[in-house]
C-alpha cells in the first residue's frame, strides 16, 4: 500500500465526489500473491459454500460464478484482509471513525455471459442511520467499458437515498427506479481500472456497471464493506429481507 494513501487531497476528493480511486494499492508480489489466493478459494472453499454465498449465471455451469458473499467467514486469509491492515486503515481515514469489516465480496462477471450491475446506492442495502459507510472495489483483472468497469454519479453522494426497486439480478435485488435522470446521464462517468487499483465509494454513491461484452476477458474484482461505529444497523429490517430475498432465489431454482 502506498502509505500515503489517504492524503488530505485524496479525503478531498472523496468528500466531493463520493469516490476516490488509489492506483496500484495492491501490486507486484502482494498483487500475485492475492490473485493466486482467490483461485485457490476458488477452486477449493467455493464448491463446499451454503447457496446463500455463492451466486452463479447459471447454477450448473461453474463457469459462470458470479459472486461470493462473506469470503472472510470461509477463510482466514480473506478474515485478515478485511478485519487488519492496509483496508481498514483506508475506511477508518475516509470515514473518519473506527470501522466494523462486515463483508468481503467476490464479483466476477464472465465473458460473454457476465451481466450488468443495476444503478443503485449501497445504503439502501446496509439499512443504517446514519448512513455512514464505504464499499471499496479492487480490480483484479484490467477492467474498462468493453468488460464493464465501474460508473458512478459524482457527487450523488450528497443527494440522499433515491427510490429502489427491487431487480431480479442475482447479488444485486434493488435498482434505482428513475436511473436515469437528465442529470446522472450527464455526470455519469467510467472508472476504467488496472488490476490492482482499489476505488472507494460512499454508501450514498449512485453506481452501476454494464456487462462483460468480451467473449475472451474475465472480469473480476473484490468488494469489502466496512460500516462506521457511528451507524446503527436496522438489524431485524435487514435480517428479514435476507431471509425473504434467499427464500425467494432457493424458491425459483436461482441458487
Ligand atoms: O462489480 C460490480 O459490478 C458492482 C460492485 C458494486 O456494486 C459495489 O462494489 O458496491
Amino acid at each position: 500500500m502506498n502509505q500515503h494513501a489517504v492524503s488530505r487531497e485524496v479525503h478531498q476528493r472523496f468528500d466531493a465526489d463520493g469516490f476516490v480511486t488509489l492506483r496500484q494499492f495492491v501490486n507486484g508480489a502482494g498483487r500475485r500473491e492475492l490473485l493466486a489466493n482467490v483461485d485457490r478459494f476458488v477452486r477449493q472453499v467455493v464448491p463446499q459454500l451454503p447457496s446463500e454465498h455463492v451466486f452463479y449465471e447459471d447454477k450448473n455451469d461453474p463457469a459462470t460464478l458470479k459472486q461470493i458473499q462473506q469470503m472472510g467467514e470461509h477463510d482466514p486469509s480473506f478474515h485478515d484482509m478485511l478485519t487488519t491492515g492496509d483496508f481498514r486503515k483506508v475506511a477508518e481515514a475516509l470515514l473518519q471513525a473506527a470501522v466494523v469489516p462486515v463483508n468481503l465480496q467476490y464479483f466476477s462477471k464472465p465473458p460473454g455471459v457476465g451481466r450488468p450491475t443495476p444503478p443503485h446506492q449501497d445504503g439502501c442495502y446496509f439499512m443504517l442511520d446514519p448512513c455512514e459507510a464505504v464499499t471499496m472495489w479492487l480490480a483484479l483483472d484490467d477492467v474498462d467499458a468493453e468488460n464493464g468497469c465501474v460508473r458512478y454519479v459524482p457527487g450523488s453522494h450528497k443527494r440522499g437515498m433515491r427510490e429502489h426497486f427491487r431487480t431480479q439480478t442475482l447479488g444485486f435485488s434493488q435498482g434505482i427506479v428513475d436511473y436515469p435522470t437528465t442529470e446522472d446521464a450527464q455526470q455519469e462517468i467510467a472508472l476504467p481500472a488496472r488490476s490492482g487499483d482499489l476505488l472507494v465509494h460512499d454508501a450514498l454513491t449512485i453506481h452501476r456497471a454494464d456487462g462483460n461484452h468480451s467473449a475472451v476477458r474475465s472480469r473480476r474484482a473484490l468488494g469489502l464493506v466496512y460500516y462506521s461505529v457511528r451507524a446503527q444497523k436496522d438489524s431485524a429490517a435487514h435480517a428479514a429481507y435476507q431471509r425473504r430475498l434467499t427464500d425467494e432465489m432457493k424458491a425459483s431454482g436461482r441458487i
